[in-house]
């Protein structure tokens, strides 16, 4: 069995239901939620002028490969009408997977660790909640100290 991280994202329409229900789709699918965050409220990061987000994180247990991994939360968001517009910008549902145990990757389909984690409190934030002293296999620090480190800048 493996253990990911999934950020989980929403600024429109009804923002907690659509947490919950790519939840429950998650858990249908197959993967098993052993942990959620809390449901935070939180300002727009990148691209300012849309609304806020409600950003959660949970950790789940799975036999599927990454990819596999990745495949599911791509059809969970698809199931939920999901459609990439601006990078960025504003979506309904958006589930990127953050960690998968220690794995480092670097391929055209998928990136691991979350490139971009670090510097997103939207992100630590939620994770912080469930996973505190994981650490990050390339920065090899743990979750509370690379939170700690965005709030010094
Ligand atoms: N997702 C983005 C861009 N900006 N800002 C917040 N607060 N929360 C998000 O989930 C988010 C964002 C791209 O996926
Ligand atoms: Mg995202
Ligand atoms: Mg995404």
């Amino acid at each position: 069995m493996s253990a990911a991280y999934i950020a989980l994202g929403s600024n429109l329409g009804d923002r907690e239901k659509n947490l919950k229900t790519a939840l429950e789709k998650m858990e249908e699918k197959g993967l098993e939620i052993v942990k959620v965050s809390s449901f935070l409220e939180t300002e727009p990061y990148g691209v300012k002028g849309q609304p806020m987000f409600l950003n959660a994180a949970c950790e789940i247990k799975t036999e599927l490969s990454p990819e596999k991994l990745l495949d599911i939360l791509f059809s969970v968001e698809q199931e939920m009408g999901r459609k990439r517009c601006r990078r960025w910008g504003e979506r309904n549902i958006d589930l990127d997977l953050l960690f998968y145990d220690n794995l480092v990757l670097n391929t055209e389909y998928l990136v691991l660790p979350h490139p971009d984690l670090q510097n997103r409190d939207f992100i630590l934030t939620p994770l912080m909640e469930i996973a505190p002293l994981f650490v990050h296999p390339v920065l090899k620090k743990t979750i509370i100290e690379i939170k700690n480190d965005i709030e010094k800048k």
